[in-house]
């Protein structure tokens, strides 16, 4: 005899998906009853913690996740974060209960009337199954798209009733059958494309890579490395795309190009052939006047994302698989003699200060005391360019952002990552007002023993929300200064090792000690001073 929650349950086995992120209620308890022992459940206290740990779980480990979620208030509860993991293209079975069937009419309690609308449009596909004995075909379906590209998430709503269901001998077949199918993404480049735009970059004076997430979240890194290598150019990553895709103290790296098209023009100017792959052309943020690239430049474009490659407002795009299409072109291109490209500025030096730090002291002690195998997560407002400038990792994963920049996802994500990557030290770098979208992921971090090491700058305002007033000419907007927040009290009442750092030096110390406590979770606050006035670029 096989229930229809037995059914799932072995669908989710056989996909090795037996992780599970959730916040649960009444209407989940039949799916989640007798939770099995191979399985590994993580609780948040709200519903964007399970989506935010689950989104980095997914993305470090490369595979997709599972997160449960409570039904209609709970889905609304999650949507920042469904937004989140959306932008950031990460494969997230996402299921919550509904109320059963036969109550749904009278709007009960838990009742979800419209159950696929509501986690819509920041899903790729979302159903109810039609009956109940069809919830693991409908679930294996949702596993196949979330992880065919370009990935995402999926959610699929589980009526309470229907789990307990008995299976007749002929579903039991079907569904053994769905259960063993799989769907392979194969991929090729022809040889005569990659001629063509090899003789373009053999051709150009010279070019510059643009590189986004995507390199790393479809292993490409290798592949693009030797493509920057061969064709001896710099390499830029594109603005808010999530990794860095390139290691960031590579020779050939520049850092990230700020989200503005008259910034990047005036950045690229110069370079006569642009190559961006793995990423969107480009994600912008505040309307900068200017070009969208140099005069004189042309850009080609490489995206496994079929959307992406039509709304770019420039360029030539190749729909290709991203590792497919870099291992081509590097096998095409010819060995260059161009002169290598000026190097990158130097990482600041550490100078010793007190509190108030100036963010690039703060973020350049951190990179003195992380190793070269941390992790870092980062959801850090106005200190993104000065962390990026200070830290500057070498492997891959190694710098997670969150490309929809729904904020209250960097601590539970690193929460997630650090799941994901248990050898590695994961260190969070946290503005003090993002920190407290989610906060209660603090909980979680402790409840799981989870060894990541938090940094938060406080500056006692949305900082980086005042330089865009600046920049807008918005003045006198209310609502952008966040005074009297104790981070370190807040902390230590989750079960958090929490700190307050004074010194560069103590920042060093704290850091350092942080990581080495492989046994909880450890959170660094330092008082930084507050942003200054408008961009620079
Ligand atoms: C869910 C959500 N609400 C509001 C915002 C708007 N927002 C963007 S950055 C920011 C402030 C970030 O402040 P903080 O983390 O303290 O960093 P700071 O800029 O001060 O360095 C806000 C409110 C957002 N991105 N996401
Ligand atoms: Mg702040």
């Amino acid at each position: 005899m096989t229930t229809v929650r037995e059914a799932i349950l072995d669908l989710f086995r056989k996909h090795s998906l037996t992780t599970w992120f959730g916040n649960p209620g009444s209407s989940e308890l039949a799916l989640l009853q007798d939770f099995p022992d191979d399985f590994r459940y993580f609780l948040g206290l709200q519903e964007m913690i399970p989506v935010g740990m689950a989104d980095a779980y997914a993305q470090v480990t490369r595979r997709p996740a599972v997160v449960n979620l409570h039904t209609a208030p709970g889905m609304g509860n999650a949507q920042g974060q469904i937004y989140n993991a959306y932008v950031n293209k990460t494969p997230l079975i996402i299921t919550a209960g509904n109320q059963r069937r036969n109550m749904q009419n009278q709007y009960c309690l838990l009742t979800n009337h419209e159950p696929t609308t509501v986690p819509k449009p920041f899903v790729k596909w979302a159903a109810e199954p039609a009956i109940a004995s069809e919830a693991p075909a409908v679930l294996a379906r949702a596993i196949h798209l979330a992880t065919t590209p370009p990935m995402g998430p999926v959610f699929v709503s589980l009526p309470m009733d229907d789990m307990p269901i008995e299976l007749d001998d002929t579903q039991i077949s079907d569904i053994a059958a769905v259960r063993e199918r799989t769907v392979t993404h194969a991929t090729g480049f022809p040889t005569e494309l990659a001629q063509q735009i090899a003789a373009r970059l053999d051709a150009a004076k010279s070019p510059a890579l643009v590189v986004g997430g995507d390199v790393e979240r479809y292993d490409a890194w290798d592949a693009v490395i030797e493509l920057a290598e061969r064709c001896e150019s710099p390499v830029f990553t594109a603005p808010l795309t999530g990794w860095s895709g390139f290691p960031e103290n590579h020779r050939l790296y520049h850092g990230a190009l700020p989200p503005g098209a008259g910034w990047i023009s005036q950045i690229l100017a110069g370079h006569d052939l642009i190559l961006a792959i793995g990423t969107s052309v480009f994600r912008y943020y505040p309307l900068v006047p200017g070009p969208y690239l140099p005069e004189g430049a042309s850009l080609i474009h490489i995206t496994n994302d079929p959307d992406e490659a039509a709304r770019a407002p420039i360029g030539d795009a190749i729909v290709a698989d991203i590792r497919v299409a870099a291992q081509a072109l590097s096998a095409a291109v010819k060995s260059t003699q161009r002169p290598a490209p000026a190097p990158r500025a130097a990482i600041p030096g550490l100078v010793p200060g007190q509190v108030p730090l100036k963010p690039q002291d703060l973020w350049t002690a951190v990179s003195h005391a992380a190793p070269a195998d941390a992790l870092f997560v980062s959801e850090a407002g106005s200190n993104e360019v000065a962390l990026t400038n200070s830290i500057r990792p070498g492997n891959p994963l190694s710098h997670l952002s969150s490309a929809g920049g729904g904020l209250g996802w960097g601590l539970p994500a690193s929460v997630g990552a650090q799941l994901a990557a248990p050898d590695r030290p994961v260190v969070t770098l946290m503005g003090d007002g993002s920190m407290h979208y989610a906060i209660t992921a603090l909980w979680s971090a402790a409840r799981y023993k989870i060894p990541l090491t938090v940094v938060v700058a406080s500056n006692a305002e949305y900082g980086v929300v005042k330089e865009f007033g600046v920049w807008e000419k918005t003045p006198n907007v209310p609502g952008l200064d966040v005074p009297g927040l104790d981070i370190v009290g807040t902390a230590t009442s989750y079960g958090v090792d929490a700190h307050e750092a004074q010194t560069t030096d103590e920042v060093v110390e704290l850091v350092k000690a942080g990581i080495a406590d492989r046994q909880r979770p450890t959170l660094i606050n330092t008082r930084t001073i507050p942003v200054a006035g408008g961009f620079t670029s």
